[in-house]
């Protein structure tokens, strides 16, 4: 997919626009508590620790950046105007000691959630501290009152609810980084969505062989083309895994994870996608007859290739499962695709 061409010059290799007007929620819904009084704290390699409230943000001066937003999960939302204090105001305010190097932006979150970057890249990329967005108040679920954004990054370097800001002499991987595997960079230009796979060779053929991944965490796993039927993958995460055109006929996909993998052209008739998480996943021309796809996310996920035609299309067939409450954060065109094919399904079934 990286290969090809984008058509679309402003979007990044892989990325499809979300309907207009649309902004999924993702990852947490909401902080862990909302404080009275919201402070935002910035230390650690400071001269001072500052404790800043909403209006001594507010009484800061504010700039508007209009930015693009990139998920990971290979949506975008183009052109969104966010309102803030520039991070290096911050900064200077706070005053970077000369082993500075980092910076790890930290969330009023139950799991902790954080994510940091290098000092250089955070005020190169004009990181803001934003309060508003489109000239309104952040909504909670959006993170608000107070979130970072991280503009020329994937959007999980953009923490929700921010708490505070600490600076680094060395690294500390945030949250998606540490549990997820997800690029440490996070360019969507560069497609850095993943560290490179951790598992080594030997173990991955005995895995596959055995044709039982249950609870496995396998990122980026690389098992095309290869005979996995009736694999049991209960729980396991596979995060990028390549399964393309390889035979999956009844596999059990319950709550695991296949955010971004690539199905493309596999045949997974029968296959349980009970509980999954597919943000992303690509099923372009996938067997799906017989498949069942239940309480599953298919936010950034698709089922044809644009730039095939709809001959790249997913296959289905009547014993397919798969609900319209499910299909509807799917990208338009996908949408469009996997409701009519699906429709033209239940009609032929009709007139037999
Ligand atoms: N506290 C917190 N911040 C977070 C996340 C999260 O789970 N918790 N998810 C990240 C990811 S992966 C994305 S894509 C964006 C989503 O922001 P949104 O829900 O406003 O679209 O928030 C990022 N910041
Ligand atoms: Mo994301």
């Amino acid at each position: 997919m990286g290969m090809k061409p984008n058509p679309d010059p402003q979007l990044p290799p892989g990325q499809q626009l979300v309907a207009p007007g649309k902004w999924p929620i993702i990852g947490e819904r909401t902080p862990a508590t909302v404080p009275e009084q919201w402070v935002l704290e910035i230390g650690g390699a400071t001269d001072q620790r500052l404790l800043l409230t909403l209006d001594d943000l507010r009484q800061l001066p504010q700039i508007r950046q209009t930015i693009d937003i990139h998920c990971v999960t290979r949506w975008s939302k183009m052109g969104v105007e966010f309102e803030g204090v520039p991070l290096g105001d911050l900064l200077n305010l706070a005053g970077l000691q000369p082993a500075a190097r980092f910076v790890s932006f930290n969330s009023h979150s139950v799991r902790d959630h954080s994510t940091s970057l290098a000092l250089d890249a955070a005020v190169q990329q004009a990181t803001l501290i934003a309060l508003k967005v489109d000239g309104l108040p952040l909504s909670l679920e959006h993170g608000g009152p107070v979130r970072n954004i991280v503009p020329g990054r994937y959007f999980y370097k953009s923490v929700k609810w921010l708490k505070r800001i600490e600076v680094l002499v060395e690294d500390r991987l945030g949250f998606w980084e540490a549990e997820s595997g997800y690029h440490n960079e996070a360019d969507p230009w560069l497609e850095q969505r993943y560290w490179v796979p951790n598992l080594d060779r030997r173990e991955a053929a005995k895995l596959i062989a055995s044709r039982d991944f249950s609870g496995r965490d396998l990122l980026s796993l690389s098992a095309s083309r290869r005979d996995l039927r009736g694999l049991q993958a209960r729980g396991a995460k596979l995060r990028n895994a390549d399964f393309s055109r390889s035979d999956l006929r009844q596999s059990d996909f319950t709550e695991a994870n296949l955010s971004n993998a690539n199905l493309q052209f596999a045949d997974l008739r029968g296959a349980a996608f009970v509980d999954a998480d597919l943000e992303g996943a690509n099923f372009t021309g996938a067997q799906l007859g017989g498949a069942r796809f239940i309480r599953c996310s298919l936010i950034g996920s698709s089922f044809f290739d644009p730039d095939q035609g709809l001959d790249s299309g997913a296959i289905f067939d009547a014993e397919t499962i798969l609900g319209d409450d499910l299909i509807e954060p799917l990208f338009p065109q996908q949408f469009e695709f996997v409701q009519q094919t699906l429709l033209a399904q239940k009609s032929r079934l009709k007139r037999e």
